[in-house]
């Protein structure tokens, strides 16, 4: 048995933090698994150090069942972001030592390739409605199939998803929450007027998105999905915030517009009602915040008899390594509907070097045995982790509210 004789925790900032678990076992193969939790990196780095990885030395590094579940159900404290994150990363880093075994790319362990390539969306924003539009020009220029549009909100100073770096967004802007300011009675007229200018520009073969970010109420977000009906949106992101699951029952009584969720949840119990009740379209799980790969897969399977595809949540404060991981499980997953893409700076691509690759609006893992996305620990060392935390919202009267 391949048994595992080390594992530690790196945590660099090469732009941004990342977490990074690596596995080795005795015949030196190593596995890396993402465990960044933005905003709350180091509280992921200690479960995993102080009580994840004394009990992984001396397992056997194919035996991921098992150790999936010795540390979810034997944790007795189940589920959490933290906690599920922690456990992805053992999960995805174990992944990639058994493929690397097995001389394979992970997608065919998880089953082959059931297409040729894993179609993303990238992100188009502006300050202005044609700021955003020229961005999103320049994406179909690109070769993208798939562009999701945010704007500045008239009388808003900010707004999420509105950055001055255009390929990159940044959302944790400081060491301490930077406050932002919210109206929604400002937001919901906004969004039919950019997606009404979009479809005049773009034409009709092209995927557009939006993110309302967890800011709507379930009827504020049945009128926003009613209005963008006719420019047939590929979806409405995270309406309202799905604590509540059975909220989204009266969104869907109003509206066609497909709804997508999911990038917080961190278990298949976050999701169940909702794909149960087929309240949505696409799941939005991470593998690196919902327990890995082997959690995904249940996630997945779950969603595939409900008429529910993925689309996986695929923000920078993901790593690489995440994003490695995703695609050799969008290439192999039968209900993929689309990965979201957005770019890691240079400096964050070489200190994760990876096998994927960008082509006409798509993402390939590539055919490197694992999942074809390392760390160079040499240069990581060089990126001493920075306190950074993502912003909290407040109304125009002060009241807390979501960001
Ligand atoms: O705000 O990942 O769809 N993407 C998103 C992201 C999230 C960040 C939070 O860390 O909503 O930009
Ligand atoms: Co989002």
């Amino acid at each position: 048995m391949p048994k595992i004789t080390d594992a530690k925790v790196i945590v660099t900032c090469p732009g941004r933090n990342f977490v990074t678990l690596k596995i080795t076992t005795e015949d030196g193969v190593h596995g890396v698994g993402d465990a960044t939790l933005n905003g709350r990196e180091l509280a992921v780095a200690s479960y995993l150090t102080d009580h994840v990885i004394p009990t992984l030395i001396g397992r056997d590094a194919h035996q991921i069942e098992d150790i999936w579940q010795f540390l979810y159900r034997g944790a007795y404290w189940r589920r959490g972001p933290v906690t599920m994150s922690a456990i992805a990363a053992v999960d995805v880093a174990l992944w990639d030592i058994k493929a690397k075994l097995a001389g394979l790319p992970l997608y065919q362990l998880l089953g082959g390739a059931s297409r040729s390539d894993v179609m993303v969306y990238g992100h188009a924003n502006g300050a202005t409605i044609e700021q955003t539009i020229d961005e999103a020009v320049a994406y179909k220029a690109m070769g993208y199939k798939a562009i999701r549009l945010q704007t500045g909100v008239p009388g808003l100073p900010s707004t999420y998803g509105v950055s001055k770096d255009k390929l990159f967004y940044e959302p944790a802007d400081a060491a301490l929450p930077t406050e932002n300011v919210w109206s929604t009675a400002k937001y919901l007229p906004t969004v039919p007027k950019l997606f009404e200018a979009a479809r005049k520009a773009l034409g009709d073969d092209v995927h557009l998105l939006h993110d309302a970010h967890h800011r709507l109420t379930p009827i504020e977000a049945a009128r926003l999905g009613k209005d963008l009906e006719p420019y047939r949106p590929f979806w409405l992101e995270d309406a309202t915030p799905a604590e509540n699951q059975a909220s989204f029952r009266l969104i869907r009584q109003h509206t066609t517009t497909p709804l997508a969720v999911g990038e917080v949840f961190n278990s298949i119990w976050d999701a169940k009602q909702l794909i149960d009740e087929q309240l949505i379209d696409y799941i939005r799980t991470t593998i690196v915040h919902a327990g890995g790969i082997s959690h995904l897969k249940r996630i997945a399977g779950l969603a595939e008899i409900n008429n529910v595809k993925t689309g996986f949540h695929g923000a920078t404060d993901l790593s690489p390594v995440c994003m490695g991981a995703a695609l050799h499980f969008d290439l192999w997953v039968p209900n993929f509907g689309i990965q979201e893409y957005m770019r890691h700076t240079a400096q964050t691509d070489v200190v994760f070097p990876h096998a994927y690759t960008f082509k006409d609006g798509a993402l390939h893992p590539g055919e490197a045995p694992g999942h074809g996305v390392d760390i160079d620990e040499a240069l990581a060392a060089k990126y001493p982790y920075r306190p950074a935390s993502l912003p909290v919202n407040r109304l125009e009267d002060g009241t807390l509210f979501n960001w």
